[in-house]
């Protein structure tokens, strides 16, 4: 069998709701980085009432993870934050940069789904910093870098005439986010022909930025979510280089094919490590989290050399 260019870890899922000590029905959709020399995830997990939280584990090694017993971050009950956060807490990343953590969240209220975005630099204190769209966007990255002075994230805002698309926007302060354009669209008739949306923090390679994203497929089965991977401009990350023609993982084990939602991975974090892999970590099904390690340099090999459009 040809070799799949994510190697899925044999004891996977890694983390379900058994390893949680207070009542949660998934964990799934975590960001992951290292921090001093263990990895931290931030894990979200629906309570049983419907509604997301976020929850911490820790790991020497990447694979084997122990939750902490309190939550990390639940909606917010005063401020600003607090009536936008009614409805849950969504799908974290993190962007380590300038000694700091950075957290992009999806904020859900009645007034729809915004993104929020926090600040931390031990994952104890969290200080919420600022709502960064309006209603309707999911999925902000931020580059681990800032160009020419300002940081620059991904985002996916919903649209009713065009397939949800990767667009990119930059701020000098993390308040004010402008000079947004669209870099990245669906294709038709192809694996993520109904809407893309970042999914991991971009990732510094030598040849570029190495992102990898979701994308959707409609099926008279429903949606069927894969992950797939870009490559941007070093200097100017609005620039695509490259874009693999073919996922690179699809739902195949059977908790990624069966759970809260069917057929999906869900990436909200990858970790380069200094042997030239990485380790992706992704949601199975929106029930459980799982992890699997890739060669960086296959990843842009793929995004270079069998690439589809950006925008076609
Ligand atoms: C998306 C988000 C993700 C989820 C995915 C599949 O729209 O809600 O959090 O993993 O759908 O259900």
């Amino acid at each position: 069998m040809h070799k799949p260019v994510v190697e899925r870890y044999k004891h996977n899922p890694i983390l379900t709701r058994d390893d949680v000590s207070y009542p949660v029905a998934t964990v799934h959709n975590a960001g992951v980085v290292k921090y001093e020399g263990r990895y931290i995830m931030l894990f979200r997990s629906h309570r049983r009432n419907g509604r997301s939280i976020i929850g911490l584990a820790q790991s020497d090694d990447g694979f084997s993870f122990h939750v902490h017993p309190k939550p990390f971050l639940v909606p917010a009950t005063e401020g600003v934050f607090a009536e936008y956060e009614e409805f849950g807490v969504e799908d974290l990343r993190i962007c380590p940069i300038e000694g700091e953590y950075l957290l992009t969240y999806s904020a859900y209220s009645r007034h729809g789904v915004r993104v929020a975005l926090a600040r931390t630099r031990d994952f104890k204190q969290v200080e919420r910093v600022s709502l960064i769209t309006q209603a309707d966007y999911r999925n902000v990255v931020i580059f681990p870098q800032r160009f020419n002075g300002l940081y620059a994230r991904l985002d996916r805002p919903h649209s009713d005439i065009s397939p949800w698309s990767i667009w990119i926007s930059y701020s000098p302060d993390l308040v004010y986010w402008g000079d947004a354009k669209v870099v990245m669209k669906p294709v038709q008739y192809h694996w993520d022909e109904m809407k893309i949306g970042p999914g991991a923090t971009p990732i510094k390679t030598v040849r570029g930025w190495l992102h990898i994203y979701h994308g959707v497929f409609p099926t008279m089965d429903g949606s069927v979510y894969r992950l797939g991977a870009a490559l941007h401009d070093l200097d100017d990350p609005s620039r695509i280089l490259g874009v693999a023609d073919e996922w690179i993982l699809q739902p195949e084990d059977p908790w990624e094919i069966t759970g809260y939602v069917h057929n999906v991975v869900f990436t909200c974090g990858a970790v380069p490590e200094d042997d030239g892999t990485l380790k992706l970590y992704w949601g199975g099904a929106d029930t459980v989290m799982c992890v699997g390690t890739a060669k960086v340099d296959e990843l842009v090999d793929l995004c270079l050399n069998c690439s589809r459009k950006a925008l076609p």
